[in-house]
């Protein structure tokens, strides 16, 4: 392999370097932003060094290459979808090598608060936004700040970025409540919670309605729930089903509509659920995400089911992780507030309603325990 150093003063620069000699098929082997110190440390100059290589069509015989993880650039047959996906990716790279850039100028006390962010997966260009803040902060008056400062502004910024979602759990406001998601995230177990509420806490005439006729199973466990708060459940398999059981529990407060998981990544799947579901009733649909998730994955899911109007988000099984920055990046990315998060699988126990000091608190929670 052909290394060679390049160093500019930023990211977009070194890789027009590295790509006039390189072509595509160059391999970034590392990139560090290196700080020039000026004059008491202040105007200090940074630049970016990058060691880019290019492999050689390998002779036979050769010692392995190990595959490195870092942005590779190959020229290979591909589909326009998983191009378009790869330079997402690759945009993304970028985005966050300039983020961090930006990041180590700010000074050491900050470092705590910034790691522990980034420990809990919120977005690189949120946590470079916090950093930039506080620091400007303490440039502007002249002193270093306390940590319980430094939570303090960060706490405002958050609550200031999400002042216009909206958050709190069913309005009751309108009849159908429409439980989206994926399988296994908690779509049946969250409902039973939020309907147990409902009739214990707000005395309300329950319903179910279960679209979920994939598996004998599923409509067991929705039975079993709703037996014990003694509400009716009606099962559709199909639109006229559905009618029907809207017809019969005509008299109800509120009707849960529980829904299949399946292959999100199935267009048809969407497709079906519409021709299922009257979307066009009184209705306020929820769409239920696990925090175990991969973002992207999750991120994917989000762009599925946009198409039904969501309402708010639920996050379940935040007892089984401990970062949940992603949230806070779905909530900022697609301007969709949350209405519960769940931490357990006892019903009706564990759900919260949601709101941004709350999970603002949890997000930062233990930030200066290390
Ligand atoms: N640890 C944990 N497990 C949960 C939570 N919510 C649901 N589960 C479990 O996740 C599994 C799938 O739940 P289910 O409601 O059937 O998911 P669905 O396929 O989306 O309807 C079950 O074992 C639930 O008990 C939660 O908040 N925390
Ligand atoms: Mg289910």
């Amino acid at each position: 392999m052909k290394m060679k150093k390049y160093t500019a003063e930023t990211m977009v620069e070194v890789m027009k370097k590295v790509r006039a000699d390189f072509g595509d098929d160059a391999i970034i082997l590392s990139s560090t932003v290196v700080k020039t110190k000026g004059f008491l440390g202040f105007f200090k100059k940074k630049s970016v060094e990058v060691v880019a290589g290019f492999d050689e069509p390998a002779p036979k015989m050769e010692e392995p290459v190990f595959p490195i993880s870092s942005p590779r650039i190959e020229n290979v047959d591909r589909t326009s979808g998983e191009l378009k996906e790869e330079m997402n990716e690759l945009k993304k790279m970028l985005k966050d090598m300039q983020q961090l850039a930006r990041q180590s100028r700010f000074p050491d006390e900050l470092k705590p608060l910034l790691a522990h962010l980034d420990k809990q997966g919120l977005s690189t260009s949120s946590i470079t936004q916090i950093g930039e803040e506080i620091y400007n902060r303490m440039k502007a008056e002249k002193k270093d700040f306390t940590q319980q400062e430094q939570l303090l502004i960060t706490k405002e910024l958050l609550k200031k970025e999400m002042e216009d979602l909206p958050f709190g759990g069913i309005s009751f406001n309108k009849k159908y409540i429409n439980v989206l998601g994926p399988t296994g995230v908690g779509k049946t177990t969250t409902i039973a919670k939020i309907a147990a509420r409902a009739l214990l806490e707000n005395k309300k005439k329950i319903g179910f309605i279960t679209t979920d006729t994939y598996r004998i199973a599923a409509i067991e466990q929705l039975r079993t729930y709703a037996n014990l708060l003694q509400a009716p459940v009606e099962v559709a398999y199909n639109s006229q089903d559905f009618k029907n059981a809207i017809d019969k529990l005509a008299d109800r407060d509120v009707i849960f509509i529980d829904t299949a998981g399946r292959n999100y990544k199935e267009v048809k799947f969407v497709e079906d659920l519409s021709k299922l579901i009257d979307f066009s009733l009184d209705m306020e649909s929820y769409l239920v995400l696990s925090l175990t998730s991969k973002e992207q994955d999750m991120k994917v899911i989000v762009e599925q089911f946009n198409q039904f109007a969501v309402e708010k988000f639920i996050f379940t099984k935040m007892d089984e992780t401990s970062s949940i920055g992603p949230m806070f990046n779905l909530m900022k990315d697609h301007n969709i507030g949350t209405a519960y998060y769940t931490d357990g699988q006892e019903v009706p126990e564990d759900i919260t309603e949601a709101d941004s000091s709350k999970l603002i608190s949890l997000l930062l929670k233990g930030a200066y325990d290390a």
